[in-house]
């Protein structure tokens, strides 16, 4: 690996909850920089990326007509962040997107995608992201990248940096389900996305859930971003997060799954999203961030 961006998504506007917009500092602070840069890595702090509108405590988390929660503000966010993205794969860097909400996620995919033919896509998550304004329980944007990335849902979303999809549902693996909403299991269902479950990562164990990911997806794709929430993990390992859901991956079964990915060399940018520092103890949650990313960076357990 010659050279990672860090890219700071500093966005809350996806989800109602206040702090996670401080996400990006909580990282630096627990030595994002300093332990990628162990790994004989340079590394480029491009510093954060702020929205032009201010967070209001009072309307931040306000329900819309429209079914999308500070839409706008969204809109704006996922430009801005898209351009950054796209300019660190052009110079050649390995972008590391670090949130901030998981609607950063539009931006990120949407300024990374156009680089590759076949984009693959590792959705490390509790939640699917699959939802649309009408399949949305909350109205919150952070259950909905994963869609407006293939193509589902408003048009302004599903057209930010570049019009249309800007990757394909075959090319995309869950990991980590356990909290999926009935219009994303139908969607799974119907565009048949691989996807593993707790349960099925319990049967299998985590070292042959990543290896079938990484076979399905080298087979067919020219690049590999893998998009990490921590509240994949068990809320007893990353408390600081917005919406946790019990019965998750363990640390080690997430540090193990990194060094999969790190030994296969196909990962080719990453997102990693929702540390949340106003609901942490301590910054236990972007410690074990930090860790997590350092091992998709060749960091290794012992
Ligand atoms: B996250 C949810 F209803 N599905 O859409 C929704 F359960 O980025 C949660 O994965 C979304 O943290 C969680 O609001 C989004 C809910
Ligand atoms: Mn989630
Ligand atoms: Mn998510
Ligand atoms: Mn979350």
């Amino acid at each position: 690996m010659k050279r990672v961006d860090i890219i700071g998504a500093a966005t809350a506007f996806g989800q109602p909850k206040l702090g996670v917009d401080l996400g990006p500092d909580a990282l630096r602070y627990a030595n994002l920089i300093e332990e990628i840069e162990k790994m004989n890595i340079k590394v480029n702090d491009k510093g954060n990326i702020y929205s032009d509108f201010k967070v209001e405590a009072s309307t931040h988390s306000r329900r819309s007509e429209n079914n999308l929660k500070n839409y706008e503000q969204v809109v704006d966010f996922s430009e801005k962040l898209a351009a950054a993205a796209d300019e660190s794969v052009k110079s050649g860097a390995f972008p590391l997107v670090i949130g901030g909400d998981h609607s950063l996620s539009i931006g990120s995919l949407a300024g990374i995608s156009p680089h590759y033919d076949n984009l693959g896509v590792i959705w490390y998550d509790a939640h699917g992201d699959l939802n649309d304004s009408a399949s949305s329980p909350s109205g919150n944007i952070h259950g909905m990248p994963l869609a407006i990335a293939c193509g589902v849902g408003d048009e302004n979303l599903v057209n930010i940096h570049k019009t249309g999809a800007k990757i394909k549902p075959e090319n995309v693996v869950l990991i980590g389900m356990r909290d999926l909403d009935e219009g994303e299991t139908r969607y799974i269902k119907d565009q048949n996305i691989l996807t593993y479950t707790m349960r099925d990562i319990r049967e299998k164990g985590i070292s042959t859930v990543m290896s079938e990911a990484l076979e399905y997806l080298e087979a067919k794709t020219d690049g590999i971003h893998l998009s990490l929430d921590v509240d994949a993990l068990d809320p007893e390992e990353t408390p600081g997060t917005g919406t946790p859901v019990g019965e998750g991956l363990s640390l080690w079964e997430t540090l193990l799954a990194m060094n999969i990915l790190h030994d296969s060399g196909s990962i080719t940018s990453m997102d990693l999203v929702e540390v949340n520092p106003l609901l942490d103890e301590g910054n236990m949650t972007a410690e074990k961030a930090v860790a997590m990313a350092s091992a998709l960076f060749g960091s290794k357990q012992k």
